[in-house]
């Protein structure tokens, strides 16, 4: 039986090598290891693959994918971009030409209606929320979509409780009604869309008893936000997880942006559609190029011209295709094709899908190295383990959120012990591997990307500064753009205008892993305020029940299944089992369960079926897992 006890990750602060496999980490000085990690870098030039750390400054994200490109000649390289956000920059770069989130948090305040679609927002993103609940109070209307009665749902002046997976049914009635009611915005159809008619004959079927019986939404529920959205003169729709993390992430992200082109909510101030990105510098991770298929920017590896601006900037080829996603690399190291990784923060070894399976690859490696902050799991697995400064707080630099807002982070203390700031690691193992580059600080490396991102040109550090951040695009060292996109959907001149935003032609696909008599349950999960990701930190848990990780039912579900809060259950998927006290919570319905994404002993209950993962941006299905919860012989409390 396992124990869910807290896990507590020592902070780095010195170096580490192994010597062999099987023997443990020993203290290393930095001539050693960066040595030995060139060394097994050198060997594998044409088997790599870099993680980058979606919690580091855009000056690591960019000098990191300058290393996979320039020192190891690879495109692959990618960030947990993949478990979160890539359905969303995918979808929305499909529709709109680039993949950031169209309005700015303040345009919350400015709006009619705002709708929190997969979205557990109070707990998750604090700030964000804060702009929502001044919406609120300014008289904005609010509705959630969640299977959950969520704590963020219970300020909603709508909740719409669906069925696990049934978003796209959802999406389709929701565009089915606002098209019979005469509310679609014709205008705007016609002079900014492709691809109507198609999508009307596709939604047309989804009628609000259809959808009731699919979803679980009451079809006066699911009429009320139809004609809410599509009346109201600004309305934002903002998305997360609980849209993304799919087999058919991307699929359900464009059944969203279609309502915004059926009623014009787009490219107005007040009016977009806003992705909630995961990690505080998960967006800059895409927009710096840290993603196998564009350079930074957005610029496309297949694009020659961009290849070859960036070619005679850095004085190195450019390899002219994609690269590997994250998914595609663990796939690759199981055939062998992979055989050296660069972890730069980021633990996989707890975050990627079927942990058991992802221990494995790793181990099978020639060569990992690791560079975080933490003794994570991953690194106790490396050859080479690097101690870096945490980006936010120990280094110079700047993040991107969510608004597509460039910041200034600022070194506040120095980092412990022996641990290096992450671009002058980079820097050191690029000269190991003959490439010497100078960058002075933090500052250096920033000018270089405002010289290859026409987005980021206008950006200096200065500038950064005055403004309190600046969002791209921000072409001009002396202007400043609105904060919304693609206004340029709305003007008269086609030629302005521009490319057409193409509808989505999308179809509803159940979650993979099926409920049945044996698993009956719907297990989904989500974040709670005092866990964060992968690591959960010894006494910062509010609650003893929840130092470990506990299951919520609903009041219902625990008086069938006869238990009380504290009491062992046992959880059972197809591909696997754990103990996990019971929570008892009115947020859940009758057959569905809620747990965090991870339990701390590793044991990941919602692994997903193999295979289940969107097919266009790589995301795993974490969200739909069916489950049997069985009542022990012998009754244990934990508390
Ligand atoms: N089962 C299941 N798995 C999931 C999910 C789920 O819902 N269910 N959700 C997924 C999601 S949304 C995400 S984002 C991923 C997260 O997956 P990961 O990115 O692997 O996990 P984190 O815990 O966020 O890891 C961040 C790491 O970065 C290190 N770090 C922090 N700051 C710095 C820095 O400045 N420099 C360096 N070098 N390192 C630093 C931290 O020590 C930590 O080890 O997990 C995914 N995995
Ligand atoms: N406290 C805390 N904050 C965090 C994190 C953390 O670990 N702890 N992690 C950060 C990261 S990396 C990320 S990506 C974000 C995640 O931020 P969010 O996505 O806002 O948070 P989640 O709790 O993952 O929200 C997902 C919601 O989707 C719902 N859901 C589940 N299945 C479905 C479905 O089929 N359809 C719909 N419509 N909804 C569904 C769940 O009930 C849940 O409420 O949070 C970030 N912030
Ligand atoms: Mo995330």
């Amino acid at each position: 039986m396992t124990e869910h006890g807290p896990k507590t990750y020592p902070r780095l602060t010195h170096p580490f090598v192994r010597d062999t496999r099987d023997e443990p980490l020993r203290r290393a000085s930095w001539e050693e290891a960066l040595d030995r990690a060139a060394r097994g870098l050198r060997r594998n030039r044409d088997a790599f693959g870099l993680l980058s750390c979606a919690r580091a400054t855009n000056e690591t994200h960019y000098v990191a994918q300058k290393f996979a490109r320039v020192v190891m000649g690879t495109n692959n390289v990618d960030s947990c971009d993949r478990a979160c956000h890539a359905s969303s920059v995918a979808g929305l770069s499909a529709v709109f030409g680039s993949g950031g989130g169209t309005s700015s948090y303040e345009e919350l305040e400015q709006t009619d209606v705002i709708v929190l679609w997969g979205s557990d927002a109070r707990p998750a993103r604090p700030v964000f929320f804060q702009h929502v609940l001044k919406g609120i109070r300014g008289g904005a209307r609010m509705y959630a979509v969640d299977p959950r009665r969520t704590s963020t749902a219970r300020w909603a002046d709508g909740w719409l409780g669906l069925n696990v997976g049934t978003d796209i049914p959802l999406a389709h009635a929701i565009g089915r009604e606002i098209i019979h009611a005469g509310l679609a915005n014709e205008a705007f159809i016609g002079r900014a869309t492709s691809g109507f008619e198609e999508y009307r004959a596709l939604v047309e079927p989804w009628t609000l008893s259809l959808a009731q019986k699919v979803t679980g939404v009451p079809a006066s529920a699911i009429r009320e936000l139809a004609h809410a959205y599509a009346r109201a003169d600004r309305a934002q729709l903002c998305w997360s997880l609980g849209v993304t993390e799919h087999h058919n992430g991307t699929d359900n992200v464009r059944a969203l942006i279609d309502l915004s082109l059926l009623t014009g909510h787009i490219g107005r101030r007040g009016s977009g559609l806003q992705p909630l990105s995961g990690q505080d510098n998960v967006q800059g991770g895409i927009d710096m190029g840290a993603v196998p298929h564009r350079l930074p920017g957005f610029q496309d590896i297949l694009d020659r011209g961009a290849r070859l601006r960036f070619e005679s900037a850095w004085g190195a080829a450019v390899p002219p295709h994609y690269g590997l996603n994250v998914t595609e690399m663990f796939e690759e190291m199981e055939s062998g094709t992979l055989r050296a990784v660069h972890c730069l923060g980021g633990d996989p070894a707890r975050s990627q899908p079927d942990g058991a399976r992802t221990v494995r690859r790793l181990k099978a490696l020639d060569f990992l190295v690791v560079q975080d902050i933490f003794l994570t799991e991953t690194a106790e697995l490396a050859d080479v383990v690097l101690p870096a400064a945490a980006g936010r707080v120990e280094s110079e630099g700047t993040t991107t959120s969510g608004e597509r807002r460039v910041q200034r982070v600022r070194k506040a203390v120095d980092p412990p012990g022996e641990a290096r700031d992450d671009v002058g690691i980079l820097c050191e193992l690029a000269r190991r591997l003959g490439h010497d580059w100078k960058y002075a600080d933090a500052e250096a490396v920033w000018n270089e990307v405002r010289t290859l991102s026409p987005d980021h040109h206008g950006m200096t550090y200065e500038r950064l500064e005055r403004h309190h951040g600046i969002q791209w695009p921000c072409p001009d060292t002396d202007g400043i753009e609105p904060p919304f996109l693609h206004g340029r959907l709305w003007e008269a001149d086609p030629a302005e205008r521009g490319r057409l935003a193409p509808f989505g032609i999308v179809r509803h696909d159940p979650p993979i892993d099926l409920t049945d008599e044996q698993y009956p349950v719907r297990l989904t999960t989500g974040r709670r305020l005092d866990s964060r990701n992968t690591v959960v930190r010894g006494g910062s848990f509010a609650s003893a029940l929840r130092r470990g990780e506990c299951v919520e039912l609903c009041p219902e579900d625990a008086e069938r299944y006869g238990v009380v809060v504290g009491e062992q259950v046992r959880i059972s998927s197809r591909r696997g089992s754990v103990l996990a006290p019971v929570w008892i919570d009115t947020a859940l319905r009758p057959g569905l369960a809620f747990m965090t994404l991870r339990l701390p002993d590793g044991v990941d209950i919602d692994r997903p079926t193999a295979g289940a993962a969107c097919p266009i941006a790589g995301t795993a299905e974490f969200r739909a897992t069916a489950i049997r919860i069985d009542k022990l012989p012998v009754v244990t409390y934990v508390g």
